[in-house]
């Protein structure tokens, strides 16, 4: 499969973003959402507005990940050979992503805005399996707002201090089934990311969504609005500090 990523590229969205609608089969994702579910139950996190696999492991209390390959279903078909093709992470320290999130949402459950923070390289992939969501994009609030809000004087990585005028989404990108959404440079570290806790993703239009023109399909959205089905996403991230469980062992031995 050959995939051009200049012809990708959300040109609304300030550098950079890529949506790829197409970027696995229909066999391929029942395929990886039968892996996913077939994990055993201790893999999964029960958050209260979603549940979470971690793989290969949670990073540690200082940001780092324990040096460990991630399980084959995780890599291929997606890394090898569709991200090599795209040469995505190809300017990431270890060329290749080490750390993949995957999260389950059902109708009504969401994410709140956040940004992922500087324990990884500044870029996501995100596959999308299982059914369509809207991925919001937030102005960071500034030590300004943060201060006229009355929260704590630190532009923070989340929404606490974001004036009402600026907790609209600037941005929304409609994520479908199948679909792969790149984001990295500017768009990782100035912008918050979230996924409203809904049952129905609405005003939906080229004039809202900023995809609009990428997606594999229009017509489903042609009334302006969507249920929401249980959508699960995987997110692949290079993780900058990893350590061998040998140099763990040293550390922890003192030597
Ligand atoms: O599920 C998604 O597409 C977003 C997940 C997310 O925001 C995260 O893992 O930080």
């Amino acid at each position: 499969m050959g995939f051009d990523l200049e012809a990708a590229r959300i040109t609304a969205l300030p550098e950079d973003a890529f949506y790829i609608s197409d970027f696995i089969t229909e066999d391929e994702e029942d395929w990886l959402l039968q892996k996913v579910k077939s994990a055993p139950l201790p893999r999964w996190t029960q958050l209260s507005h979603r549940r979470l696999q971690t793989w290969p492991s949670a990073l540690t209390k200082s940001d780092s990940l324990l040096a460990s390959p991630l399980p084959a279903w995780l890599r291929s078909p997606i890394i090898e050979p569709r991200f090599e093709a795209l040469r995505i992470f190809n300017d990431a320290p270890h060329k290749g992503p080490n750390h993949v999130l995957i999260n389950e949402y059902q109708p009504g459950q969401g994410i709140m805005p956040h940004e992922d923070g500087a324990a990884y390289y500044p870029l996501v992939a995100t596959v999308s399996l299982g059914a369509p969501i809207v991925l919001d994009l937030y102005h960071k609030p500034t030590q300004d707002d943060r201060e006229e809000n009355g929260a704590p004087a630190k532009a923070g990585r989340d929404v606490a201090g974001i004036p009402d005028a600026k907790r609209r989404p600037q941005y929304r990108i409609l994520q479908e089934r199948r679909s792969l959404l790149i984001t990295r440079g500017k768009l990782y570290t100035d912008l918050l990311h979230g996924i409203e806790e809904t049952t129905r993703d609405e005003d939906l239009g080229p004039h809202s969504i900023c995809n609009w023109e990428l997606l594999r399909e229009r017509e489903p959205y042609q009334s302006g609005w969507y249920e929401r089905q249980t959508r699960t996403s995987l997110t692949y991230r290079d993780v900058l500090h990893v350590v061998t469980m040998g140099n763990t062992l040293k550390f922890l031995g003192g030597r």
